[in-house]
């Protein structure tokens, strides 16, 4: 069993128990001219993670694990959209108004779908998301349990909004999660910070992180 240098303390890696979950690398989040942007976010905080997350579901595919990723948005016809998430931050733009990249954070449009860097391979499950959290309203957890997984290996973005909120879900359902540092991101540099601290604070409340880079040489030696 791989160990892995981590905080709190190591992670033990169970790789045919393990699955890699990339949270909403989507092109709305991350593209110069997407959501995240039009909303006043600087998008260049969150591609920095885009590198280390291609070489960890490279290595995590040539040893033949198991993927799956994310990605947060709704039914065109809004049906599956809280008012309460609408219309909260008095934006003049909302979710499923017209935008740069097609209607804002709704399925099937440019915007929606993840970035080429990191685009899903056939048999690799996406997860349609209507929330913060990849658990709620979707079917990761039967996904998962059908498959035998145990342990998460969580990156993406943003950390402190989805990553941390589907960390907190999974560890609640009994899931080990080991966050990679590198391969998360926020487009604030303190809430990275926070959002991290958060995770591995008393004793691993929520679980564990590290470096992608410990992750790739773990899965390759073993
Ligand atoms: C946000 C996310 N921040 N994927 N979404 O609205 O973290």
């Amino acid at each position: 069993m791989p160990t892995i240098r981590a905080e709190p303390y190591e992670f033990n890696l169970e790789p045919k128990s393990a699955a890699l979950l990339i949270i909403d690398m989507q092109r709305d989040f991350l593209e110069p001219g997407g959501f995240g942007e039009m909303l006043g976010n600087d998008v260049s905080q969150l591609r920095g993670a885009i590198e280390p997350n291609r070489r960890l579901l490279a290595a995590w595919r040539a040893a033949g694990l198991f993927a799956l990723h994310t990605r947060e948005g709704h039914r065109a016809d809004l049906s599956d959209l809280q008012p309460a998430k609408k219309i909260r931050g008095r934006s003049k733009t909302a979710i499923g108004d017209p935008g740069p990249m097609g209607r804002i954070l709704v399925r099937g449009e440019a915007g929606h779908d993840i970035i080429p860097e990191l685009y899903p391979a056939p048999g690799e499950p996406v997860i349609d998301k209507p929330g913060k959290g990849a658990f709620y309203a979707t079917d990761l957890e039967a996904i998962l349990k059908h498959r035998g997984i145990k342990q998460l290996v969580v990156t993406g973005v943003t950390t402190e909004v989805c990553v941390n909120t589907t960390v907190r879900e999974a560890n609640d359902r009994g899931f080990d999660c080991f966050v990679p540092a590198d391969c998360v991101g926020s487009y604030f540099p303190e809430f990275q910070e926070m959002g991290l601290k958060m995770i591995k604070a008393q004793g691993g409340i929520f679980g564990w992180v590290g470096q992608g880079s410990d992750v790739i040489e773990a899965i390759k030696a073993g």
